[in-house]
């Protein structure tokens, strides 16, 4: 819950939000303890953000990985849901790292946005899928993404968009409340508990969910590669976290605070059933078929 010192802060401070109303939901936390808002529905008047990111041009590269079976499973429910509800009011480009370009479907994009396609190597376990993706990401974003968005969000492929997903949720670094974790006490957060592992941590803020992570193009490139370094340096000790890319995430965002948090209405999985602090979806989990997905 947030003070009123806090409020104070996040409203006159020059990382001023005033399009935020922090006191218009009192069921949930609306704040972190390092003054970071965290967006829920009725915090704020979705056309004051989409008028702000205008005025100021900015503009967001998405990336998505759909690598193997991910593709057909999942790409074109995705980018087509998007096109719905994704950053409808600025310029995207989508960049869709897969190991068969050829068969990216052909999406109908609104005006001002665009798909490149890049080509990945297949990696044989799922984890070096998932992980390598820190490393294709800021390698894109130094030669490509930084001449043309001023923000990236990189998001997991098995997921729908059903609701407004705008500018509200840009900032300089972002992180997701997972779905699962946010209700749960701090000591049952899966964490990576492994000391050998560079992802090891004790306690943490929150348990963060690695499916969406965005920010200004510097900080995504300083988080992709402080990333990709420790699940280097894991490899080379022979070590593995716990939730491979996601225990690395957590740590990360430990140690740098992020400047905005996603409540779970961000990316929610029905399966958990009925909240009454879950106003909207705007993402959905979809259902996944692990025996087809993860055998081959
Ligand atoms: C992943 C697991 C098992 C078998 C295949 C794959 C796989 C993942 C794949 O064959 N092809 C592929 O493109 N991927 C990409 O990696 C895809 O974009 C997918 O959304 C992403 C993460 O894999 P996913 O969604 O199956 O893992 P989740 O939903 O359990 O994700 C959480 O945990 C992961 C680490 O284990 C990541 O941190 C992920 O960001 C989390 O949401
Ligand atoms: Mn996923």
């Amino acid at each position: 819950k947030c003070t009123l010192e806090s409020v104070e802060m996040l409203t006159s401070g020059n990382s001023a939000d005033s399009s935020l109303d922090l006191w218009s939901r009192n069921d949930v936390q609306t704040c972190t303890s390092w003054k970071a808002p965290i967006i829920w529905e009725g915090m704020f008047t979705p056309s004051h953000y989409d008028q702000i990111h205008r005025n100021k041009g900015s503009s967001v590269a998405l990336t998505v990985f759909a690598v193997g079976r991910y593709l057909d499973a999942y790409l074109e429910t995705f980018l087509n849901s998007s096109e719905q509800h994704f950053m409808s009011s600025l310029p995207v480009t989508y960049y869709v790292f897969t190991d068969s370009p050829e068969l990216v479907p052909n999406i109908k994009l609104a005006p001002n946005r665009h798909l490149k396609v890049i080509k990945v190597e297949r990696h044989t376990r799922w984890q070096d899928i998932s992980m390598m993706r820190m490393k294709a990401i800021s390698d894109v974003i130094e030669s490509d993404i930084r001449h043309h968005a001023t923000h990236v969000f990189c998001f997991d492929v098995d997921q729908v968009f059903t609701g407004r997903f705008g500018p509200e949720a840009l900032g300089d670094s972002v992180a997701l409340l997972h779905a699962h974790y946010y209700h749960l006490p701090r000591m049952l957060f899966t964490y990576d508990h492994n000391p050998k592992s560079k992802a090891f941590m004790k306690t943490g803020d929150f348990y963060y969910h690695a499916a969406i992570f965005g920010g200004s193009w510097r900080s995504v490139k300083a988080l992709t590669e402080a990333c990709y370094r420790s699940i280097m340096a894991d490899k080379e000790n022979e070590v593995e976290a716990l939730w491979h890319d996601e225990s690395h995430l957590n740590r990360y965002f430990w140690l740098h605070k992020p400047s905005r948090v996603l409540s779970p209405e961000y990316c929610w999985d029905t399966s958990i059933g009925y909240r009454s602090d879950i106003q909207v979806y705007r993402l959905l989990w979809a259902p996944k078929d692990y025996y087809n997905l993860r055998t081959s």
